[in-house]
């Protein structure tokens, strides 16, 4: 594969995204009823769309408008063009319908091959794929990039955590995918059994499909003895692959923008902010050819960044620290869950499977109770004869230093109940929900 595109110099790289761009939205004006209605409501002629930089004349869309026009409305090719359709996983309501070309298809490969590429994987190695297959689109996009790339993959799925184990230990993969808390997951099952990370096959992890910070990657690569890289994607852009780590930088993720091209606009005013700084991540899809989207608002959290020692030019963005309506608002401080998880990096012995609930009185978050594991080699270190006053008062003191730790760094009270290690319900594949139901 000729992965050159990623190195391109910044300005023809512009050149590149304006060409699209401008091609973009004359194939809507053709096409799109959706966008042409959108064009004519803001008064926006094609002709004004001239470069990248006119990016911000266009409108936004929105998951709405896609559930508005559901299934097929916002297609831009008739359906006897079409090679597939996914759906997004529906987390947040009705699922989404997205469809591909046969373009799309190779595009989407093209874009997961980079991004196992830029994880470590080469051809020639064996992916062990347990992300879902079906309408999701983790499971097929990493199968057809991984094949693009010239690998062999395993077509496992998600779930049956043994056979996941067995079938690593008898076939030796070198590079797994799966959400990072399925991750955890297989890892806890490997613990069990007693097989220490350097007598796993495995060497890369690619994970994504839901935030996570750098405690669960620390757990993950010792555990699994892998480099754990971060695959971002959504399924309206394209699925997994709009952007990726790169396994020697990690820290953030190369957005691959001479497809996806991003911007960051404030999540209220809906304008751009300054390069660098937080918001609502918004991608266009410059090439795509059944389901182009102009500036599609995906509601996930992150800020954009050029990394001085990066090997690629395409920009970079931060791990995602959360989805907008993830958000929880206790006593009027704004949290993320990515954020208590954050917090947990800075105590030692906690294993971060963990659940939060919101306290709520007059319907408003007044208070947050934390559910969180303890390393059993940590407990035992300490010598302590379970249950005993002396165990009883260790653990106490432990969820006081994790209160305190998370008070310190994001600002809000919480309560923490410590359990044991692999006592809390865990991830059975898929993607895992933190936030408990209120209470
Ligand atoms: O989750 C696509 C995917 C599959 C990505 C496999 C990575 C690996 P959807 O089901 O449409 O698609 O969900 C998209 O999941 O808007 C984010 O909120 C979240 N998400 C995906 N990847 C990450 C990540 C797939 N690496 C939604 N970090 C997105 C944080 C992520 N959140």
């Amino acid at each position: 594969m000729d992965f050159s595109v990623e190195y391109l110099e910044l300005t023809q790289l512009r050149q590149l995204q304006s060409e699209r761009l401008v091609n973009l939205v004359g194939y809507l004006a053709d096409r799109s009823d959706f966008y042409k209605n959108k064009f004519n409501e803001l008064g926006i002629s094609t002709q004004e769309i001239r470069s990248i930089e006119d990016i911000s004349k266009l409108p936004i869309t929105y998951k709405q408008d896609l559930r508005n026009n559901y299934p097929f409305g916002l297609f831009t090719v008739p359906k006897n063009e079409l090679q597939r359709i996914h759906c997004s996983s529906g987390t947040t309501g009705r699922p989404t319908v997205v469809g591909y070309t046969k373009e799309d298809v190779d595009l989407f490969s093209e874009v997961v091959a980079r991004s196992l590429n830029a994880a470590g994987a080469k051809p020639g190695m064996q992916l062990h794929n347990a992300y879902g297959y079906g309408i999701f689109t983790g499971g097929l996009g990493l199968h057809y990039g991984a094949e693009k790339l010239g690998m062999s993959v395993l077509p496992i799925s998600g779930g049956m955590t043994t056979r996941q184990v067995d079938l690593i230990l008898d076939f030796k993969p070198e590079v797994i995918c799966c959400s990072p808390s399925y991750a955890l997951t297989i890892a806890d099952e490997f613990g069990k059994r007693g097989i220490s990370a350097d007598e796993i096959s495995l060497k890369y992890a690619v994970l994504g499909s839901e935030p996570w910070t750098e405690i669960i990657r620390q757990h993950i690569e010792e555990r699994l003895g892998v480099h754990a890289t971060n695959i971002y994607g959504l399924s309206e852009i394209i699925g997994p692959g709009v952007s990726m780590e790169d396994f020697e930088e990690k820290g953030g993720s190369y957005i691959w923008e001479d497809h996806f091209y991003p911007e960051i606009l404030d999540p209220e005013t809906k304008q751009p902010v300054p390069f660098g700084e937080e918001g609502v991540l918004v991608i266009t899809t410059l090439t795509k050819k059944a389901m182009p989207l102009l500036r599609y608002w995906t509601n996930d959290i992150t800020s954009l960044y050029y990394d001085e020692n990066a090997k690629r030019t395409m920009v970079k963005m931060k791990p995602i620290l959360g989805r907008a309506d993830d958000m929880l608002i206790v006593r009027g401080v704004n949290v993320y869950p990515s954020q208590i998880e954050d917090a947990f990096s800075h105590v030692k012995g906690v294993v971060p499977n963990y659940y939060l609930t919101p306290i709520e009185k007059e319907q408003m978050c007044v208070a947050l109770d934390v559910d969180v594991e303890i390393e059993d080699g940590f407990l035992k270190a300490q010598h302590l004869e379970l249950n005993s006053p002396e165990y009883t008062t260790f653990i106490e003191n432990f969820g006081h230093g994790v209160e305190a730790e998370i008070k310190r760094r994001v600002g809000i009270t919480t309560k923490v109940k410590i359990h044991g290690q692999d006592t809390l319900p865990k991830c059975e594949g898929g993607k895992i929900n933190r936030i408990l139901k209120k209470k």
